[in-house]
């Protein structure tokens, strides 16, 4: 059976395409998840995507990746990225390869958008790539998990 990867996003992600395109650009949540969903099966990986808005919610999420043995995470947290401990303690006790991302450049933003919490539970974070960094986040935690990409050979 095909290994499902989580991506998750987290509050006001659900409002992609409609304000803030200079920022956000103009794609929707559905053209995010579209693009997770083909990316990961080019991996021959699933993409369960999700949105919530409540912090409780998506700590329910990672504790769902981890109940189902989720071979990796994605996850944009929005807003939650720069106030949550227990989602960062939610993903280091879920211990699955995680992969942040964020479509801005948090570092060229505002002071309060600088520090992650979740950041130091993925072993990888992307930012500033637009909706780009999604492919980005899962080809990377496609070679972190080795899966291959379809009709490409394992180098021995
Ligand atoms: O750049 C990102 O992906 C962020 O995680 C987006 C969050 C922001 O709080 C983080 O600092 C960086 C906010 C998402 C809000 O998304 C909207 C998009 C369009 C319209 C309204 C909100």
């Amino acid at each position: 059976m095909a290994k499902t990867i989580y991506v998750l996003n987290g509050p006001n992600l659900n409002m992609l395409g409609t304000r803030e395109p200079e920022i956000y650009g103009r794609a929707t949540l559905a053209d995010v998840e579209k693009l997770c969903a083909d990316t990961a099966a080019c991996f021959g990986l699933t993409a369960d995507c999700r949105q919530s808005n409540r912090e409780g919610e998506l700590i329910d999420f990672i504790h769902d990746a981890h109940a189902k043995r989720a071979a990796g995470i994605v996850i944009n947290a929005g807003g939650y990225s720069h106030t949550s401990i227990a989602l960062h303690d939610a993903l280091v006790a879920a211990g699955i390869p995680t992969v942040e991302v964020h479509i801005s450049n948090i570092h060229a933003r505002e002071a309060f958008r600088h520090h992650s919490f979740t950041a130091s539970a993925a072993f990888a974070s992307l930012c500033g790539f637009g909706i780009d960094g999604y492919r980005l986040a899962i080809d990377g935690l496609a070679a972190r998990i080795g899966a291959v990409k379809s009709g490409e050979k394992v180098k021995s």
